[in-house]
Order: structure tokens, then sequence, then C-alpha cells
């Protein structure tokens, strides 16, 4: 049977809001969290509970589907659900190197983006929810329970804010991409910090940051919202010009991603040349909606031209 798409939306709209609930009830300490590979790699109770409600959540809500493995409670572990159309699950805390991405309908879930934040209370962290089919991100909700914000969109079918404002929250009169002089980025620090991903980043910031005497471009400013999916959406609101990552994964993005498209944005790859780029690439540059898309192109090239290596 086809993919109802507008009930998966609302479904996961209903997990997200009560994922909310359980972050916001949450007491999490900065000194006894776990890491994963490093101390900026954080892992929390709480992230696992949030997976496991959205993953037994999505177990009731469609009971003929053939679950294959459990999730544990006390350690990540494998959850992969074989739907009878190959749907899969494929989620952070979850998740099992050996069974990468496919063309399979898959919900792709973090069940906390910006654990960071989180454990810090500091308020910008989210639950988010997408689906993909054929790899494509095709329906996304990003809920921020601290500032209420609901983030949701459903391919072809627009993006929205809170389920009625329609994103860009310019709507139509959106400001043409000025070059990058003009332009608030995202960027973020990410987990590795070492290595050429690490280097790219610094010495591209760098030239990003720098006077334009000096060979820099000087954008206004960069800014750290510490989840992925969040400065999608900032970018998809039109409150950040760009969005530059390195290092992050399928689950950081793919709600997030929807919901920029479906707001005019576009996606590409984080590095040079890479005009088509895929859902699991680990490496974005996202660009707000403009009144053209050589606007955005343009300063695509832009970005691109300042960059110091690859990631
Ligand atoms: C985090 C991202 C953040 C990125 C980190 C990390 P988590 O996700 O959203 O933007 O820079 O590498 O992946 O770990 O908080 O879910």
């Amino acid at each position: 049977s086809p993919l109802d798409l507008k009930e998966i939306h609302d479904f996961l709209i209903s997990l997200a809001l009560k994922a909310g609930d359980i972050i916001t009830n949450a007491l999490p300490d900065t000194g006894g969290t776990g890491s994963k590979k490093n101390s900026a790699d954080l892992v929390t109770e709480y992230d696992r509970a949030v997976e496991n409600m959205i993953s037994t959540s999505l177990r009731e809500k469609y009971p003929h589907y053939e679950y294959v493995c459990e999730v544990g409670s006390s350690t990540p572990e494998i959850l992969m659900c074989v739907f009878p159309h190959q749907s899969r699950f494929h989620g952070e805390e979850s998740y099992d190197p050996t069974r990468p991405l496919t063309d399979a309908p898959t919900f792709v879930v973090d069940p906390i983006d910006g654990t960071v934040n989180f454990v810090h209370s500091f308020p910008f962290a989210c639950v988010s929810l997408g689906f993909a089919v054929d790899r494509v991100p095709t329906v996304g909700v990003v809920y921020n329970p601290f500032t209420q914000n609901l983030y949701s969109a459903i391919r072809g079918q627009g993006a929205f804010l809170n389920r009625q404002t329609r994103l860009p929250l310019k709507g139509d009169n959106v400001e043409p991409l000025s070059g990058l002089g003009n332009a608030l980025i995202g960027v973020e620090w990410g987990s590795d910090r070492s290595g050429n991903n690490w280097e790219t980043k610094l010495r591209t910031l760098e030239r990003l940051g720098q006077s334009k005497e000096n060979g820099g471009a000087m954008v206004r400013s960069m800014r750290s919202l510490g989840s992925a999916a969040l400065n999608l959406c900032a970018v998809a609101d039109g409150t950040l010009d760009l969005y530059w990552e390195g290092g992050c994964w399928a689950w950081d993005v793919c709600a997030g991603w929807v919901i920029l498209t479906e707001a005019g944005g576009i996606v590409v790859d984080g590095n040079p040349g890479g005009w088509e780029t895929c859902l699991d690439g680990r490496k974005y540059l996202a660009v707000r909606a403009a009144p053209d898309q050589r606007g955005q192109r343009e300063i695509v090239e832009e970005f691109w031209g300042h960059m110091q290596g690859m990631l």
C-alpha cells in the first residue's frame, strides 16, 4: 500500500511532543553523563529513553511491522525494524555501522540533537524525526521543547512553524543573497577535534571571518547553535543565511533537510563542487531561500572558494 505521508507526519509530531515532555522534565547533570568517542560526544539516559519511547511507539502504531532487534535499556544497541515494505529505523543511539542507510523507507531519528546543550541547560536542543524514502528526506519534524518551536514538512507540501506559519518567515519577500560579506552563518565545533576535518574547519573559519584586505570573506558573523537540526531550521526560517557542517550524521540532518528544502532552501555538499549531495554524506552546506536560484548558487560558489582544504 502507498505510504501515507500525512499520517506519518502527524504521528511524528505527536511523538515529538511526547519526547519534549521527557526532555523538559529531565535533570541532566554536566558531570554524570556518558561519553561516546570523547568528552564532547555525549549520551545521556534521556537520549536512550527518548529513542526507546519513539521506537516502541512506532511498533505500537504499526504492529504489523516485523521488528528483528530490540533496543537495550542501558546501552545503545541495535534496533532494526523491517517493515513489510522494507522500512527501517535508523536512530542515533541504536545505530549499527554494519547496517548503513538504504533506499528503503526509513525513520531517521535523533532523540536529542544538541546533547551538549541539553546537558548544560543551554536551551537549544531538539528531537529530530525524519523519514526518508530512496534516501530522499521526505517527512521532517524538529521540536525544541525549550522554545516550543515545532518545525515540520512533507516533501512537496511546504514547511511550517508550529503547524501554521509557512516558512520562510518572510514569505515571498525574502531578501536576495548579497554575498558572504552580509551573511550570518551557522557553523559547528563538532566532536572531532583533530585530523583533517578539524584542520579544514579551523582554517576555513579563519578565512571566512578575516577582513577583506587580508583575503578573507569578512562574514557578518558565525553562530554555533549546537544542533544540526536547529541550524537547518534556522536557515529554513531565514534567521541564518547559511549553515556549514562536516562530521555530523544522517539523523542530525534528515528532518531539517526536508524542512529547509520545502522552505525554498538548498542543501549541497560541504566540499567544493558537490551540487548533488546525499543524506549520509556527512558534510553539508545549506543556503536559505532567495528570490532566485542563481543567488543561491553564487553564494555556494563563493563559500567553496574560501574553503581551505576538503572536509
Ligand atoms: C550534534 C550535532 C552538532 C554537531 C555534533 C553532533 P548530538 O548532535 O547536532 O551540530 O556539531 O557533531 O553531531 O550528538 O547532540 O545529537
